[in-house]
Order: structure tokens, then C-alpha cells, then sequence
């Protein structure tokens, strides 16, 4: 399938694993590995191609799984996460769920020897994890308000289903693309304000009018440790009808020519370079069999971010969504059954995700509302958070990533909630913690970004970080870049202090009281 002439002796590591037998392969074999348990399987299916299943092994917690799910617009029924949280009671302390950056929900504390019972259970309430990992197109994210943002211009909720069947046989796996170059992100925004952080993706659509409505499509955005690039226009404008077909020539393009040889280059934007924008395009109309129209002069993204946490009005007359605060995103089963029972008991049993790793519930009438507004689990989950706790987005980090070089989700929860305490706040700022230079937590896109590293200090090595600045999201979204390398954890805080005060008009409380 691919262009270079390569022999398998000389490929890399995981092109070689990816040659001796698809990733995909490992679906038909879940219940031989669940009878040999983790210890005896094979060691490169159980530490990478298992991941084609959504299934990771984590080296921090051997025996421990993580299960990544598929989750199409970010969107669940109140069906599936009892599922999820049946699935996560059977592990007690160890079963816990993170929401993703993508929109999307991790599962942990999962044996190897459950995992027959648990895609049992899936494939009942139409759950599906499969090419969720290594190199397969990631979750599809789309825009968290669809359908029920009177603003909108487009609602994505089925072009996003409608990619995600294509890519993966309606959740079957489809081994036309479980073997690309490396991972691929796709994103589609829906409404004016780039809920989706299009600029990161490989591959995007974002509301433009030319013919009447359509997508201006942007190509090429990635961040890993090596080189971190925003998305370039392709000079395409496509209709929604396009788009499906779009996708499918775009990732066939790169699956036969995408550059495989050196890992740290095979990201899509890597044969943009090499090709130029200009040919990438012309191999994209010659798959696509047809010309693409240029894009439109400009797209409609002229709104600033919404984070969607707090009340809103829907365009149905008489509903509203409301956004919950989740701090850093962790979910445990209880969290996730009360969760599941607001969604139905005062909305319509639809729960949404958000790329900041917050969830929605909808459809929420206005005559239950202030009842809604007394649920206990608000207390925790709150829709009014404190203004730097709103927007705080934390990777995975050491906890359950071998990839980590600091401890994140913990540490960013505790620095927030010091700074609140010594800062009075005017507006949200977003503090984006990331664990290592893969950058997962988007540095990149935040106002303060947290990138993980190792710091030498007094002879010692402690955990520290790089501080990112000037991140751009929504209209005229643009990414950050590193001002300060190598500070101490132990020392950020005042570092921290400093840059709010600064730079996004903080103020101490001691002084805010002495002067008034
Ligand atoms: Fe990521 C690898 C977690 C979003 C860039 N990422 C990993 C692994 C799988 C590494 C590992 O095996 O331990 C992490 C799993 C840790 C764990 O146990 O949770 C991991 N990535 C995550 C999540 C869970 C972070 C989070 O807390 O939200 C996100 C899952 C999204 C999902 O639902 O699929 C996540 N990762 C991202 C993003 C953000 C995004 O997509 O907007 C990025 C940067 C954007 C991009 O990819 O262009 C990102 N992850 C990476 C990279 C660097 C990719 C590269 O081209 O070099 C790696 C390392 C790799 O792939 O080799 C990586
Ligand atoms: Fe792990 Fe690094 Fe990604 Fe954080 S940024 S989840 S530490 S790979």
C-alpha cells in the first residue's frame, strides 16, 4: 500500500509489527487472551495491538488496562454510561474514567480476563472502541452544542457518524484503515466559535459560505514532541455531502504515500512538506475522482470560544442544556450512574462531552431547572466553578502514563485551587497541563500552558515544567509558544501568581482588601 520500497528488515519497529499481522487481527482473538491472562499473551499484541481494540496496557499499572472508547460528537446515552459504570464497579479503588481531549471517555482498572463480557456489553448498547489507538483516525470530534445551539450554522452530530462508519465498518473495524502512517485526528466545527479546536487536527472542517453552506477544509495540524504546526487551508471548499468522501480520499492519500520510514515524521503535515499543498491537493482531487472547488473567501468563525459550562437556552422552545464542571475530567462509577440518572430523570437521557473535558446534559425543561439546580452531585460538579478551575484541562499524566515526566491531574487541581485562594479573578483563564512533550493536554492552546519535564536543582532532579503563552482559541485561533523553560513544581506557584496578575488582571485578595 505505501510508495516506499522498504524491505520489512529495514522497516521501523511498528511498521514491522503493523507487517507481520494487522492490528486488527487482535479482534478475533480477545477470548484467547482473556484464557491466558496478561502475563502469558504475546507481548506485542498485548503492549500495541491491542490498542487497534482501544484496549492499552499500562506499564504503571501492569495487569491494569485502559479502555479507550469511540465517541462520535462527544455524545452518550444515559444507557451507555451505566454500562460504563457497571463496567468500572467490578474494579473497585482501580476502575475510574477520564474525559478526553478528544471529547471522549477512558476507561481504567480493566482485566484482560473481563474484556469478552465487557465488548459483550457494548456491543448490546451499541458502545465501540475499536481503532481508537495507535495508527487509526482517533475520535471524530464535532461540535458539543449540535442541534441545540440556536447560533448554529451546521449541525455535525451525523456527518460525524457518518465519517466514523466509514473508518471503522459501523464500529466492525475496517482494516482498509487500520494501517496508516501514524495517528490521525479529524475535527468539524458546527458553529462560529471553533468548539473543537480545528486548528490541532490533521484534518478539518470549519462553516463556510460560498454555494450556499459548506466547509472550508484545513489540513496538516499536529503537535508532538519533535514539531508542533497549525492546520493549513487546502484551498477546498465542500459541501456537506462532500465531506464523508472528502475524508475517505484525504486518509487514503496519506495511508499509500504518508511517510513511514522515521516515526517523528509521519504525520500528515510531513508530506505536505514534502509534496507542497499544491500536489497534496492534486493526489487528493485524483482519489477523490473530481475537482475540488476553492475555498471560500472566508469562513464563519468569528465568535471567542464558548466553554458551555452553566445554563444555556436551546432553540427548542422551552429546553436548555447545561454545562457541568468535572475537575480535570475524572469520572468514577458512583460519579457516573448519578450522572446517568440527572440525564434522565430531568433531561432526555443524552449526556455530551467537551474537548475541556466537561460533560452537558440537554434537554433539560425550564420547569425542572431550579430543581435540577438543588442535585447534590452539582456541588462537586458545579456550573458555576471557580474562574481559573472552569477552564483547567490535565492530560493523563504519571499517574497511568509511562510518557509522563511530572504527576499532572492532582498537582493542576491543587495549584488551582491556591491560586483561587490567594487571587481575585475577572475572567476565565485557561491553564492547560501537559505531562510530557506529546503534548495531549494542547500547551499550545491555552492562555498558561504546563508542559511536563525534568528540572536539575540544588543537585537534585525534580519534576518542573515549560510555561506556553498566548494561545489563541475561537476566531483567529493560533498557537502558543514556550517562554519560560525549566521551572521547579515546587516553585511554580508564585510563577504562576506573577503571570495572572500580569498579564490577565488578577489581583491579591490581601491587597483587593486593603485597598477597598
Ligand atoms: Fe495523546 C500518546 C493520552 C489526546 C498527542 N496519548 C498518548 C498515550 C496513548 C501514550 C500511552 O500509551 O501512554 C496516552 C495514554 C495515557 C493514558 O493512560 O491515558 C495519551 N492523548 C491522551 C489523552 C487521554 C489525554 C487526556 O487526558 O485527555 C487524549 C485522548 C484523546 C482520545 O480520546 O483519543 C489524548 N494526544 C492527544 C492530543 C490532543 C488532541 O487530539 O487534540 C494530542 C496532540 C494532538 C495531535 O495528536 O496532533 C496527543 N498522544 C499524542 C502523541 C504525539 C503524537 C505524535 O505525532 O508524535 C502521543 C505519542 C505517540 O502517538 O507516539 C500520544
Ligand atoms: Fe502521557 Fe505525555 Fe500524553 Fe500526558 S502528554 S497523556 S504524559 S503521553
Amino acid at each position: 500500500m505505501t510508495d516506499t520500497t522498504t524491505t520489512t528488515n529495514s522497516l521501523n519497529k511498528f511498521e514491522k509489527l503493523k507487517a507481520e499481522k494487522d492490528g486488527l487481527t487482535v479482534k478475533g482473538e480477545i477470548e484467547k487472551f482473556a484464557n491466558l491472562g496478561w502475563e502469558a499473551m504475546d507481548e506485542t499484541d498485548r503492549d500495541h495491538r491491542l490498542k487497534w481494540m482501544g484496549v492499552f496496557f499500562r506499564p504503571v499499572t501492569p495487569g491494569k488496562f485502559m479502555m479507550r472508547l469511540r465517541m462520535p460528537n462527544g455524545i452518550l446515552t444515559s444507557n451507555q454510561i451505566l454500562v460504563l459504570a457497571e463496567v468500572l464497579q467490578r474494579y473497585g479503588d482501580d476502575g475510574s474514567a477520564d474525559i478526553t481531549t478528544r471529547q471522549n471517555l477512558q476507561l481504567r482498572g480493566i482485566r484482560i480476563e473481563d474484556l469478552p463480557d465487557i465488548f459483550n456489553r457494548f456491543n448490546a448498547v451499541g458502545l465501540t472502541t475499536v481503532q481508537s489507538g495507535m495508527d487509526n483516525v482517533r475520535n471524530i470530534t464535532g461540535d458539543p452544542v449540535a442541534g441545540l445551539d440556536a447560533d448554529e450554522l451546521y449541525d455535525t452530530r451525523d456527518l460525524v457518524q457518518q465519517i466514523q462508519d466509514m473508518l471503522t465498518n459501523k464500529g466492525e473495524g475496517n482494516a482498509e484503515f487500520t494501517n496508516l502512517p501514524r495517528k490521525f485526528n479529524i475535527a468539524i466545527a458546527g458553529g462560529r466559535d471553533n468548539s473543537v479546536h480545528a486548528e490541532i487536527n490533521d484534518l478539518a472542517f470549519v462553516p463556510a459560505f460560498k454555494e450556499g453552506f459548506g466547509f472550508n477544509v484545513l489540513v496538516g495540524g499536529f503537535f508532538s514532541a519533535k514539531r508542533c504546526e497549525a492546520a493549513i487551508p487546502l484551498n477546498a471548499w465542500v459541501t456537506p455531502e462532500e465531506v464523508v468522501a472528502l475524508c475517505r480520499a484525504i486518509i487514503e492519500v496519506y495511508r499509500d504515500h504518508g511517510l513511514r520510514a522515521n516515526r517523528q515524521k509521519a504525520r500528515l503535515m510531513w508530506l505536505i512538506d514534502e509534496w507542497g499543498i499544491v500536489k497534496f491537493r492534486t493526489e487528493v482531487e485524483k482519489r477523490l475522482g473530481k475537482s475540488l472547488l476553492p475555498a471560500a473567501a472566508k469562513d464563519e468563525i468569528d465568535w471567542e470560544k464558548r466553554d458551555h459550562i452553566g445554563i444555556y437556552k436551546q432553540k427548542q422552545p422551552g429546553l436548555n442544556y447545561v454545562g457541568l464542571h468535572i475537575p480535570v475530567g475524572r469520572l468514577y462509577a458512583e460519579d457516573m450512574l448519578a450522572i446517568a440518572r440527572l440525564a434522565e430523570v430531568y433531561g432526555s437521557g443524552e449526556i455530551r462531552f467537551t474537548v475541556e473535558q466537561n460533560i452537558i446534559i440537554p434537554n433539560i425543561p425550564h420547569s425542572r431547572l431550579e430543581t435540577f439546580l438543588t442535585e447534590p452531585l452539582l456541588e462537586r460538579f458545579s456550573v458555576h466553578p471557580g474562574l481559573l478551575a472552569r477552564s483547567l484541562v490535565s492530560c493523563t499524566g504519571a499517574q497511568f502514563c509511562n510518557f509522563a515526566l511530572i504527576e499532572t491531574k492532582n498537582r493542576a487541581l491543587a495549584t488551582v485551587k491556591a491560586l483561587e485562594a490567594e487571587l481575585i479573578l475577572t475572567r476565565p483563564v485557561r491553564i492547560h497541563w501537559t505531562g510530557c512533550p506529546n503534548s495531549c493536554g494542547q500547551p499550545q492552546v491555552a492562555d498558561i500552558g504546563l508542559m511536563g519535564t525534568k528540572v536539575r536543582k540544588n543537585g537534585k532532579t525534580l519534576e518542573g515544567v515549560d510555561i506556553y503563552m498566548g494561545g489563541k482559541v475561537g476566531k483567529d485561533a493560533h498557537l502558543g509558544t514556550c517562554v519560560t523553560k525549566s521551572v521547579p513544581c515546587e516553585d511554580l506557584q508564585p510563577v504562576l501568581q506573577e503571570l495572572l496578575i500580569a498579564h490577565f488582571g488578577a489581583k491579591l485578595r490581601q491587597e483587593a482588601l486593603v485597598s477597598s
